[in-house]
């Protein structure tokens, strides 16, 4: 019997398809994609793309985001259930109506929205940012508007913190990134001397109070491309992102933060993409994202924010 992943490959040439991989996903799936970044670089990577069928292996607003960016290719998502906390925080009626609240109470505000949000929110906004560009396109907002920041409140309060814009923040929070135990954490610190804690700026406020360096993955990435000795690095982000830190730096020690409730922190959306997924969604060319009416609006917003 064939293995899946030569099976993949076969199925891959044969359907020419990239393969596009987040970081969060499983180390076996990053290693057989074509390409493997975070939202920002998997974005601009799908409108490269020639090949007639893409394999998003990540989330369902990533694969979306490759669908609105190359609207002629067929995209691919192993699982369409592969969904994201941040996303369903932030619910596309709700956020019109709260839109609408401002305005009528004589508010001048643009609204960003972080990519994790769905396309009909995206259609909703003035700008999306990912971890990779927030900061820049924060400060893009003309002075005088207020800025409505949606769905992430941790990402919203390090960027006010990080640019000295205030902002009107949603109630949203990443269930892998909200959890982190701040206890173990420490105890991690202690036990590990000389340790340095890397976080992402949608952890809380009391977690990236502890941490020496505050990031998005591929700025994590770079970061740790700057060290020359070797050094231990307690990680608060999704622990597989610990699979490509491996592979490019294996000479540092890595640790995983636990979560208050659970020893992994797994995100379970990206968790939903398997090996045996990927393969049949090769052969069925299925499930597939397909073409929504507020996909054009969105398609503005997000060649503004990700591709200029
Ligand atoms: O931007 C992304 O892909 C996410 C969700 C996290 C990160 O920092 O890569």
């Amino acid at each position: 019997m064939k293995d899946v992943v030569e099976e993949i490959k076969e199925l891959k040439q044969q359907k020419k398809a990239t393969i596009l991989a987040h970081y969060y996903q499983e180390g076996e799936i990053q290693q057989i994609a074509d390409f493997a970044g975070d939202s920002l670089a998997l974005a601009r990577e799908a409108t490269k793309v020639e090949n007639p069928i893409i394999v998003f292996c990540g989330v369902h607003f990533m694969a979306e985001t490759a669908k609105i960016l190359n609207p002629s290719k067929k995209v691919l998502l192993p699982d369409l259930q592969a969904g994201c906390s941040l996303a369903e925080s932030c619910p596309a009626d709700k956020l019109a109506r709260y839109q609408e609240m401002l305005r009528i109470n004589g508010r001048k505000f643009q609204t960003i929205t972080y990519i994790n949000s769905t396309a009909e929110v995206k259609s909703l906004c003035d700008w999306v940012v990912t971890s990779g560009n927030a900061e820049a396109v924060v400060r893009k907002v003309p002075e005088g508007m207020e800025i409505l920041f949606v769905p992430d409140k941790h990402l919203g309060q390090y960027l006010t913190e990080v640019t000295g814009r205030k902002m009107i923040l949603w109630d949203g929070a990443c269930i892998v990134h909200e959890i982190f135990s701040l206890g173990d954490l420490l105890a991690m610190k202690k036990k590990i001397p000389d340790s340095l804690v890397f976080a992402h700026p949608e952890c809380p406020a009391n977690i990236r109070a502890y941490s020496d360096f505050v990031g998005g993955t591929e700025a994590m990435l770079k970061k740790i491309a700057s060290y020359n000795s070797p050094a231990d690095i307690i990680v608060a982000t999704e622990p597989n992102m610990m699979w490509q830190m491996q592979n490019r730096f294996p000479q540092h020690r890595y640790y995983p933060v636990p979560g208050i409730t659970c020893a992994c922190n797994k995100c379970p959306h990206m968790a939903r993409n398997t090996l045996e997924k990927l393969r049949d969604c090769l052969v069925n060319e299925s499930p597939q994202i397909v073409w929504q009416p507020c996909y054009d609006r969105a398609k503005e917003v997000l060649t503004r924010s990700l591709l200029n």
